[in-house]
C-alpha cells in the first residue's frame, strides 16, 4: 500500500520518504527476496533471508552515501584519509540497523515475515580483515568520523581470505581459511572504473625532459591493476555516509594481450594469477621470511592505489597539486603504510613535475603517523635487496630522503656520528635493512602513541632521537571504541536501562553516563543492573556450551582474557593462577572462593610456537578441571574458540572480570579494556597502556591494580632479572609449574609443556614469574569484592558511568584538533 507522505505526521513522514519504517521495509525484503534472490518466501533459506534484509539495508544508505560523497567533491572540505592495511569492520548488518536508527522496524518486518532478526543477522559472515587491536580500531575510527560527520576515505586492502579461522583439535590451534566471501557481499560495490596501475620490480632512467628539466622514469618489470571496492560507512543517526575503499588486485589487461600475442598463453595465466595474490590473504603476524615480500608488495600497492586515488579526486574537484595537503590529511596506521612517504614523493616528482622541496613540504604536511607498539621484534624493517628488487624507485627517494635528513642531523649534532646512525633511515648494524618506523617519522607533521603512558614511552625510548630534535611533532591520543558497537548493539538490555535511566544521548556522547552515579548506591537500580548481566551471561553459556560442550554455571564470576594469544599479553600467568587455584581447592575442599569461569580466547600466529602451546596448556587445564568433580560448582575453564568481532558481541556484556594483564609498558594500548569497562566489567589490570587511564577515570578503588610499574620492570631487565628466585620463594608456584612439567594436564604426556615451563623459569621475557604473587593476592581482593553483590554492582555502575573517555568519537575529535586541523561538520 502507498502511503501519502504528506498526510504523516512530520517524523514519520520522513521516515516513510527514506523508507525507514517496518511497512516498507517488509515491502522490500519480499520483493529482494524475488528480484535478487528468486526465491519465494515459502522455500528461502535462512540466508536468503539475510541477503533481501541486508540489500534492502544498503538501499537506504545508498541516497546518503551518494549525497556525501557529493558534497566532498563539491565543497571546500579537508578530507581525513585513513590509510590502514587493516579493517576489521566485523558484521554489518546489526550496526546499520543501530545507526539508521531502523532496528526496532527491522525487528517487526521480519518478524511479519515470519523470522527472527537475530536469527538472521547471526548468519552473517564477518569480514575478518584484520588481526586484532588495530584493525578493530580502524574500524571503530570510521565510524566515529561518519558520526561526527567528518569528511574522511578508509583506504585498505580487500583481502579474498580474512584472518584464519581457528578451530581447536585435541586442544590444538588448527588454521582454517576463512571464507568470508563465498555466499556473496552484499554491502560492497566494486567500481571497475576506479583503478590505478601500480609497478613492481624493473631499473630506473634518468632524463632530461623536452623542458630541460631532470625526470626519473621507472621502468617496471611489472604492473598490478588495483580495483576499487567501496562499503558504505554510516554514521550514527546522521545524514553522512563515509566511504570504506578497499584495493582488489587485477592483472593489468594489456600484459595478458601482449603475451597472448606472441603466443605465449600459459604466461600470460600465470602473470594474472601472480597479480590476483596480492590481495588474496590478510597475513598473520610473525610470519616466516617466504611472506615477506607479498607483504611488502601488499603494502605498496594499497598505499599507490590510495595516493593516486586522492590526486584524482583532487583533480576532479577542480584543485590544483599545490593544494594537496589542504585537501587531504593522511593517517599511516602504524608503519604497514609507511611507504607512502616515498610513493607520495614519487608521484609528486615523477608523475607531477614538481620540485624536491615543494614535494617534501606537500608530504610532510599532508601525513601524520601513529605508532602502535614498542616491541624491538614488531618493528617493521625491510631488508634492502628485498626493497630494490620490488621498489626500486622508491628505494632511490629513501636514499635522498636519508641523505637530506641526515644532513640536519649532522648540522645540529656536529661530529655525533653515533645518533646519526641511530636515527638513519637505514640500518646499518647488520645486514642493511629500511628501519620503516624512522621513515614514517621523518615524513610526518605528527607523531602519536596510543596511550598516555605509551606515549611518553615512545618519546623516550624508539623514538627519543626524533622526539628531541622535533618536540612539537609528537602527541598522545589515547585511542577509543565505538560505543554504537560495543554497548548499544551487542548489549541492547543494558542499552535499554541506560536509555531509561540518562537518556538516549549517551549514544552519541558517552560522557552522559556520568548521570549513573547517582544510582550507583540505588538497590533497586542496582538489582536491574544485575538482572540484565544476568541475562547475558546466560546467553553467553548457551554460546559456550554450543561452541565447546562445557556447560558453565551463570552465577559463577565470569573471569574472562579475550585477546591476541601472546607472551606479552600473559595468558600464561592467569594460568598458572588457575592451576594454582585447582591444587588449592582440591587440597582444601572447604575453602571459601568464590565459583569462577575463566573464559579465554584468542588467535595465535600461526608460526609463534609458544602461543600455540600456551593455547593447548589452557585446553589441558579446561579438560583436567571440568572433568574434576571435586571441582563441580567451583571452577570451570573455557577457551572459546575462533574470538572474532561476531563472538565478542557475546563476550564483552557477559563478562564480570576482565583480565588486563600484561607485563607494564608493553601493551600500547589495548581496546578491549574499554570495551569491557563500557559493559561494567570490573578490570584486574597492571598499569599499562590504557589500563592507567582506565582506572583514573574509574577511580582507584574500583579497579585491581597489580604488578610492576613500567620503570621496575626496565630496571629489573637491565639489572639481570633471576626467574627462578620467584619459584623457590614460593611453594605454590613451584608446585604449579611442577605439575604442568609434569604432563597432568596433557594426558600424562611430559615432554610437550617442558619448553614452556623452562622458558619461564630461565627466561621470562615478560616477568610473568615477578608479578605472580601481586596477581594471586589482587585476586584475593577480587574474590572478596565478588562475594558482597551491592559492593560488585556499584563498582560495576561505576565503571560504565565513568567510561565516556573511552570513546572513539573523543579520540577522533582529538585526531581532528590537534592532528588534522578538521572539524566535525554537518
Ligand atoms: C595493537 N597492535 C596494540 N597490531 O598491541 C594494542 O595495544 C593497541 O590497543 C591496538 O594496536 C590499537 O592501537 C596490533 O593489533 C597488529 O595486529 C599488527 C598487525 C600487522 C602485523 C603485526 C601486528
Amino acid at each position: 500500500m502507498a502511503t501519502n507522505p504528506t498526510t504523516l505526521a512530520p517524523r514519520a513522514a520522513e521516515a516513510s520518504r527514506h523508507g525507514l519504517d517496518s511497512e516498507s521495509l517488509q515491502r522490500d525484503v519480499l520483493e529482494n527476496l524475488v528480484s535478487l534472490q528468486a526465491r519465494y518466501p515459502a522455500i528461502a533459506t535462512p540466508h536468503d533471508w539475510y541477503m533481501a534484509l541486508a540489500y534492502s539495508v544498503r538501499d537506504r544508505l545508498l541516497v546518503r552515501w551518494v549525497e556525501t560523497v557529493q558534497s566532498y567533491a563539491a565543497r571546500d572540505v579537508r578530507i581525513a584519509c585513513y590509510l590502514s592495511a587493516e579493517f576489521l569492520i566485523g558484521p554489518q548488518l546489526g550496526n546499520n540497523l543501530v545507526n539508521l536508527g531502523i532496528e526496532a522496524d527491522a525487528r517487526e518486518a521480519m518478524l511479519a515475515l515470519g523470522q527472527d532478526l537475530d536469527a538472521v543477522m547471526a548468519l552473517e559472515e564477518e569480514p575478518g580483515l584484520g588481526n586484532g587491536g588495530l584493525g578493530r580500531l580502524a574500524a571503530c575510527y570510521l565510524d566515529s568520523l561518519a558520526t561526527l560527520e567528518m569528511p574522511a576515505i578508509g583506504y585498505g586492502i580487500r583481502y579474498e581470505f580474512g584472518i584464519f579461522r581457528q578451530a581447536i583439535r585435541d586442544g590444538w590451534q588448527v588454521e582454517e581459511t576463512d571464507k568470508w566471501l563465498q555466499k556473496g557481499n552484499p554491502w560492497e560495490i566494486v567500481r571497475p572504473e576506479v583503478a590505478y596501475y601500480v609497478n613492481f620490480g624493473g631499473h630506473t632512467h634518468s632524463e632530461t625532459d623536452a623542458e630541460g628539466r631532470f625526470r626519473v622514469r621507472w621502468i617496471a618489470a611489472n604492473q598490478v591493476k588495483g580495483v576499487a571496492c567501496d562499503t558504505p560507512v554510516q554514521g550514527y543517526r546522521v545524514e553522512t555516509c563515509n566511504t570504506l575503499r578497499l584495493w582488489r588486485s587485477e592483472a593489468v589487461e594489456s600484459f595478458d594481450l601482449a603475451d597472448f600475442n606472441v603466443g605465449d598463453y600459459y604466461g600470460a595465466v600465470e602473470q594474472k594469477v601472480v597479480s590476483e595474490t596480492l590481495s588474496k590473504v590478510l597475513y598473520p603476524n610473525d610470519e616466516p621470511e617466504m611472506g615477506k615480500r607479498l607483504r611488502l608488495a601488499q603494502q605498496y600497492f594499497f598505499v599507490s592505489c590510495s595516493l593516486q586515488d586522492m590526486l584524482r579526486l583532487l583533480q576532479q574537484k577542480g584543485e590544483p597539486i599545490e593544494r594537496f595537503a589542504d585537501v587531504f590529511v593522511a593517517q599511516l596506521n602504524d608503519t604497514h603504510p609507511s611507504i607512502a612517504v616515498a610513493e607520495l614523493m614519487r608521484l609528486l616528482l615523477d608523475e607531477c613535475g614538481l620540485q624536491w622541496g615543494q614535494a617534501w613540504d606537500i608530504t610532510q604536511r599532508a601525513l601524520a603517523y601513529t605508532n602502535h607498539t614498542l616491541l624491538p621484534e614488531a618493528l617493521e624493517t625491510w631488508g634492502l635487496p628485498l626493497f630494490r628488487g620490488l621498489l626500486p624507485r622508491p628505494l632511490e627517494i629513501i636514499y635522498e630522503i636519508n641523505r637530506r635528513f641526515l644532513d640536519e642531523v649532522r648540522q645540529r649534532h656536529p661530529g655525533d656520528e653515533s645518533r646519526v646512525s641511530r636515527m638513519s633511515l637505514i640500518d646499518e648494524s647488520g645486514d642493511r635493512r629500511i628501519r620503516m618506523a624512522h621513515l614514517a617519522t621523518v615524513g610526518s607533521h605528527a607523531i602519536n602513541g596510543v596511550a598516555a603512558l605509551h606515549s611518553t614511552l615512545l618519546r623516550e625510548t624508539v623514538l627519543r632521537d626524533f622526539a628531541e630534535l622535533w618536540p612539537e611533532r609528537f602527541h598522545n591520543v589515547t585511542n577509543g571504541v565505538t560505543p554504537r558497537r560495543f554497548l548499544a548493539l551487542c548489549n541492547p538490555g543494558l542499552a535499554r536501562l541506560l536509555d531509561q535511566t540518562v537518556g538516549e544521548g549517551w549514544i552519541a556522547d558517552l560522557t552522559r553516563l556520568r548521570g549513573l552515579e547517582a544510582h550507583a548506591d540505588d538497590e533497586a537500580f542496582q538489582q536491574r543492573w544485575r538482572a540484565i548481566k544476568n541475562a547475558n551471561k546466560e546467553a553467553l553459556a548457551k554460546h559456550i556450551h554450543s561452541a565447546t560442550g562445557v556447560a558453565v554455571d551463570p552465577r559463577a564470576l565470569f573471569d574472562i582474557q579475550v585477546k591476541r594469544i601472546h607472551e606479552y599479553k600473559r595468558q600464561h600467568l592467569n594460568a598458572l593462577y588457575i592451576v594454582a587455584l585447582y591444587q588449592r581447592l582440591r587440597r582444601e575442599p572447604q575453602l571459601a572462593l568464590a565459583p569462577r569461569c575463566f573464559v579465554f580466547g584468542g588467535k595465535a600466529a600461526p608460526g609463534y610456537a609458544m602461543a600455540k602451546l600456551i593455547i593447548r596448556l589452557i585446553n589441558g587445564i579446561a579438560e583436567v578441571v571440568n572433568n574434576d568433580p571435586a571441582m563441580e560448582g567451583r571452577l570451570k575453564v573455557v577457551f572459546f574458540p575462533n574470538f572474532n568481532v561476531k563472538s565478542a558481541h557475546h563476550i564483552y556484556p557477559a563478562a564480570d572480570l576482565s583480565e588486563q594483564i600484561s607485563t607494564a609498558g608493553k601493551e600500547a594500548s589495548g581496546t578491549g579494556n574499554m570495551k569491557f569497562m563500557m559493559n561494567g566489567v570490573l578490570t584486574i589490570g597492571t598499569l599499562d597502556g590504557a589500563n592507567v587511564e582506565i582506572r583514573e577515570e574509574a577511580g582507584a578503588e574500583n579497579f585491581f591494580l597489580f604488578g610492576l610499574h613500567a620503570q621496575d620492570v626496565e630496571r629489573l631487565q637491565r639489572e639481570g632479572y633471576r626467574p627462578a628466585d620467584h619459584v623457590t620463594a614460593n611453594d605454590e608456584l613451584r608446585e604449579a609449574l611442577e605439575l604442568i612439567a609434569s604432563g597432568h594436564f596433557l594426558r600424562g604426556q611430559s615432554d610437550v609443556f617442558r619448553p614452556l615451563v623452562e622458558n619461564l623459569t630461565q627466561w621470562d621475557h615478560f616477568l610473568a614469574l615477578a608479578d605472580y604473587a601481586d596477581y594471586v593476592a589482587c585476586q584475593a581482593r577480587v574474590d572478596a569484592a565478588w562475594q558482597d553483590p551491592a559492593t560488585w554492582t556499584r563498582m560495576s555502575i561505576l565503571n560504565t558511568a565513568r567510561s565516556g573517555k573511552f570513546s572513539s568519537d573523543r579520540a577522533i575529535r582529538e585526531y581532528g584538533d590537534r592532528i588534522w586541523g578538521l572539524a566535525p561538520m554537518k
